[in-house]
């Protein structure tokens, strides 16, 4: 590549330049910065010429919008895709194309050459969270809501989530990827996610420490970046989760284990006013079935991938898999598209998911590898 990709003001994503810092801003905070097939190519493109250029030695990944880092995959976008490529005869091409996207940015980020650092404020989900903690390191505003909320939407917690919710144990890896409950930044951190908390107001300091930094290192690591921001990080709002004294019997970690039926009637046997029971009891009994299952089945049954490459190409393989199901159109229908939350699976049940059923979504077979190759964005 010989010349910088063009993006400016006005664009989904835009790049600047602080001397040796390279600064990705996401920038369509009317859909919460949702992550379209257009921006990761965009993304990958210009760390592509940063790196072959030698023009940055540190990257700074950030959102234009307090509302929100980004909500996750542009999933509306992989519906659209699907049913266009669909009428053409192409069955299978829109999803290919949609999460060979999105996969191949966190497998980038994921070996990229130079650290990278997020600032994270808001709405963190999904694909959002997968950018950030494949990247490399993250700062947490005091304000974030952090969930994998893909089990309402007939996908499943994906973009490396077996690995990085599982820091937290597999208790609170199945409460957070059956559920998708929403926390805060004291429990994200005490959950093993994100270097710490950085107020939302220190940011652009913060991102002028780093500036400082790039011009004055060549070769940044870790405890670099960490020392640049100490003076900005703060103690973060007590978790509700994580050392809650609400929430002391029974202890909820202990709540996620055994079968996905049997982790609904320990969360049906709770006395009502455990401060969870209802969110819990109605995310297990209205999300997808088979959604709840599968990462289930990732967190329980299946072995710890070796590497974020392997978490990612395992969970590129599975969301080809399940997005061929009619329960992935027909979430982003009820959540996204008419907003009725009144989706229709199948089945219907967690107590009528069979293990045939499951084995029919982890059949890999036949399907193409994540294989980055950055001149043909295909
Ligand atoms: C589950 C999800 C997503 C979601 C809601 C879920 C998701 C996603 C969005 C989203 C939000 C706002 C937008 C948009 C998409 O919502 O992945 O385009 O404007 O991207 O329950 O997995």
């Amino acid at each position: 590549m010989t010349h910088p990709p063009e993006k400016t003001a006005g664009s989904d994503v835009c790049f600047e330049q602080d001397g040796y810092l390279g600064v990705v801003i996401l920038n369509k905070p009317a859909a919460l910065n949702a992550l379209s097939v257009e921006m990761a190519r965009d993304i990958i493109a210009q760390l592509a010429y940063w790196q072959e250029t030698r023009a940055v030695r540190l990257i700074l990944i950030t959102s234009s919008a307090s509302r929100a880092f980004c909500a996750g995959g542009d999933v509306r976008q992989a519906v659209m895709l699907m049913q266009e490529a669909e009428a053409e005869g192409l069955t299978g091409q829109g999803a290919l194309t949609y999460f060979t996207a999105e996969y191949r940015l966190d497998l980038y980020l994921a070996g990229y050459d130079l650290p990278v650092v997020s600032f994270v404020d808001g709405v963190v989900m999904g694909g959002g969270l997968g950018l950030c903690l494949n990247a490399g390191m993250t700062y947490f505003s005091q304000t974030i809501k952090l969930a994998m909320p893909e089990t309402a939407i007939g996908l499943f917690p994906d973009v490396g989530a077996r690995l990085f919710l599982r820091r937290a144990g597999v208790g609170p890896a199945l409460m957070l990827g059956m559920t998708g409950t929403v926390i805060g930044t004291g429990d994200a951190l005490a959950l093993g996610m994100g270097e710490g908390c950085l107020p939302a107001h220190e940011f652009a300091e913060a991102r002028a420490a780093l500036a400082e930094l790039a011009g004055t290192k060549e070769d940044i690591g870790q405890s670099d970046i960490a020392a640049q921001l100490v003076e900005f990080i703060t103690t973060a709002p007590p978790g509700d989760l994580v050392n809650n004294e609400l929430i002391v019997e029974p202890d909820w970690r202990h709540l996620f284990h055994g079968s996905p039926v049997q982790i609904r009637q320990n969360i049906e046997n709770l006395p009502d006013s455990y401060p969870y029971k209802k969110g819990w009891l109605t995310a297990l009994q209205t999300r997808c079935p088979l959604s709840i299952a599968a990462i289930h089945h990732i967190f329980t049954a299946l072995p710890v991938p070796n590497s974020i490459a392997e978490a990612l190409e395992q969970d590129f393989h599975l969301a080809l898999t399940m997005t061929r199901r009619a329960d992935f159109a027909e979430g982003v229908r009820a959540v996204l598209i008419d907003k009725d939350g009144a989706a229709n699976w199948t089945p219907a049940d967690l107590a009528d998911v069979t293990p045939d059923l499951l084995d029919k979504i982890f059949d890999f077979s036949g399907l193409p590898e994540l294989h980055i190759d950055i001149a043909s964005q295909g």
